[in-house]
């Protein structure tokens, strides 16, 4: 890995920082350094007042009543989602459905998309860095169905074997599944290359997106997915709130998956007439005020600059992985030549979870565990690994307290 360069004066990080409320905060008595954004990111200022001005002064329900409250909250959620189709630049509108998150865009895929095109002998392939929300799914449709799963394999690195990968790929492959970046590994996948050989021989992709978004520009159109999933709690906005995008004519062509209010057209015992898409994939009442949030988190985002944001990321990651590899002690698990955003490794001798308690004590947030990708684990023997994880508003300086962190762990268990 090259030297890591100083980050462009240009990007303002002590005003992004006052941003976010939360990282003025201290946690056992010590400055927070919160380095676990892969599990969820804190949230700038302009997303809790859009939350509580709603709440405060526009709150009703949306798609129903022609009072004058409905009808604004009703727009202001249809505006979110026209910032979610800006932001991954979808063609329309009405391809965008929100969902609670990843992991329900990615079950709605599989139950209704899938239910409806999957069949005994078919096969779904996926890779062995996928998150449970993009394992389980699809297990659960092969058992409904008589489907296979097949995983292409990744290396020690934890970057994909492609040509295993593709051998994979047959006239039976009816979906692939494909993590964006890897929440255990950081590994960004070579998406665009592995959707056109997956459209090769026929099959749908639906691209993971959640590691992805808070890191990189996503372009739908370009990369030609037909699904593309993402959580709205790690790009800066509310838990509870997330999209799927997914190509007009496939989400027209799908059944509903739940049935309720404001998915159908008309409704009477004998017959009912679903609505179009979005609706139909909208059953109930949705986190209305989360939507509408999670559209002002989309627009900080780009008012900084993904670009910028990815910049500045990639010379923390650099930073820290030069300076936690140089710690006798530390092996890395997840060296891939393209990496976003986390920096996951183990400890000699020191349980991970032990670790973590110990960060803690100085005010710094990682996440030890499984990070919900146990195959991975399973992949490099370990049962866990400590993950720093990065997000807009890191700096090198809390870089250094990780590493004075994990040193002091290592005194601890010497
Ligand atoms: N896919 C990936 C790649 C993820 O990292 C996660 C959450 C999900 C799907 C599920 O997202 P959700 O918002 O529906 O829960 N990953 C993590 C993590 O790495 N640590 O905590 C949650």
């Amino acid at each position: 890995m090259a030297t890591a360069t100083k980050t462009k004066s240009t990007y303002d990080i002590a005003r992004i920082r006052r941003d976010f409320p939360i990282l003025s905060r201290t946690v056992n008595n010590r400055p927070l350094v919160y380095l676990d954004n892969g599990a969820s990111a804190q949230k700038p200022q302009v997303v809790i007042d859009a939350l509580s001005k709603f709440y405060s002064h526009d709150y009703a329900n949306i798609h129903r009543a022609v009072h004058e409250l409905s009808q604004q909250a009703t727009e202001a959620y249809e505006e979110a989602r026209r910032k979610v189709q800006a932001f991954l630049n979808a063609p329309e509108a009405r391809e965008i459905i929100f969902t609670r998150g990843t992991t329900e865009a990615i079950n709605l895929i599989a139950f209704s998309w899938g239910r409806a095109n999957v069949k005994a002998g078919d096969e779904i392939l996926i890779t062995a860095m996928e998150h449970h929300s993009n394992i389980v799914p699809w297990q659960m449709l092969c058992e409904a169905t008589g489907a296979k799963l097949r995983v292409g394999p990744i290396d020690d690195a934890g970057e994909l074997i492609y040509d295993d990968w593709a051998k994979l790929l047959t006239k039976k492959t009816k979906l692939v599944g494909i993590v964006h970046v890897s929440n255990a590994l950081g590994t960004i996948n070579p998406v665009k290359k592995m959707i056109d050989a997956a459209h090769k021989v026929g099959a749908k992709v639906l691209i993971d997106g959640a590691q992805a978004v808070p890191h990189l520009r996503v372009d739908v159109q370009a990369l030609d997915c037909d699904f593309y999933a993402f959580s709205g709690h790690k790009v800066y906005g509310p838990s509870g709130v997330g999209a799927l995008y997914g190509k007009a004519a496939l989400l027209e062509a799908m059944p509903p998956w739940q049935g309720g209010g404001d998915m159908i057209k008309s409704v009477c015992f004998d017959k009912t007439e679903y609505a179009e898409i979005p609706a139909k994939f909208e059953a109930g009442t949705p986190s209305i005020a989360d939507g509408i949030a999670l559209g002002v988190a989309l627009d900080y985002v780009t008012g900084v600059g993904l670009d910028n944001i990815a910049a500045h990321e990639n010379d923390l990651l650099q930073y820290a992985t030069e300076k936690v590899s140089a710690i006798k002690g530390v092996r890395l698990i997840g060296t891939a030549r393209e990496k976003a955003g986390v920096l996951s490794f183990i400890l000699d001798g020191i349980h991970a979870t032990d670790a973590g308690v110990i960060l803690d004590q100085s005010g710094i947030a990682i996440r030890s565990g499984h990070h919900c990708a146990q195959p991975v684990m399973d992949r490099y023997k370990v049962p866990a690994t400590i993950r720093a994880s990065f997000g807009m508003y890191n700096t090198r300086e809390e870089v250094d307290a990780l590493v004075k962190g994990v040193l002091k762990v290592q005194e601890l268990f010497a």
